[in-house]
């Protein structure tokens, strides 16, 4: 189930640029537009709903193992997982994203080193 009019329904089908990390049957992941940090990156189900609880079971099953992976890649070793959900959570766009932000202290780069090893 994609949504047409949907920002990240189009980044999945390639309608509107990204810079992809990782992509399988269920998940996408790629770069966030706007980083709070270097590698500060967005994984979504392809599936399309606007909310966690919009979203089949399987379709969720590989979205935590692909945050491990950008952890891995970023090299990150404090991050937040943040998920949002509604206009009053701060969502703005409505289909289901988790931020992977890595939090740098002010001695140490974060470089991104993709695919992961
Ligand atoms: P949220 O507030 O949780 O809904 O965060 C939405 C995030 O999506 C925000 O950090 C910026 C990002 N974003 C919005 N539009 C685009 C886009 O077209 N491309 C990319 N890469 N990220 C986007």
């Amino acid at each position: 189930m994609s949504s047409a009019a949907c920002i990240f329904c189009k980044i999945i089908k390639g309608e509107i640029p990204s810079m992809k990390l990782f992509e399988n049957d269920t998940v996408f992941a790629f770069l966030d537009i706007g980083p709070l940090s270097k590698g500060h990156s967005l994984v979504i189900p392809k599936y399309h709903g606007a909310k966690l609880a919009d979203i089949p079971d399987d379709q969720l099953t590989d979205i935590l193992p692909t945050l491990k992976k950008l952890i891995t890649a970023t090299g990150a070793t404090d991050y937040n997982i943040l998920q949002n959900n509604g206009t009053i959570a701060h969502q703005q766009v409505h289909h289901v994203h988790f931020h992977m932000i890595p939090k740098p202290n002010e001695t140490e780069g974060l470089g991104i080193n993709w695919p992961a090893t």
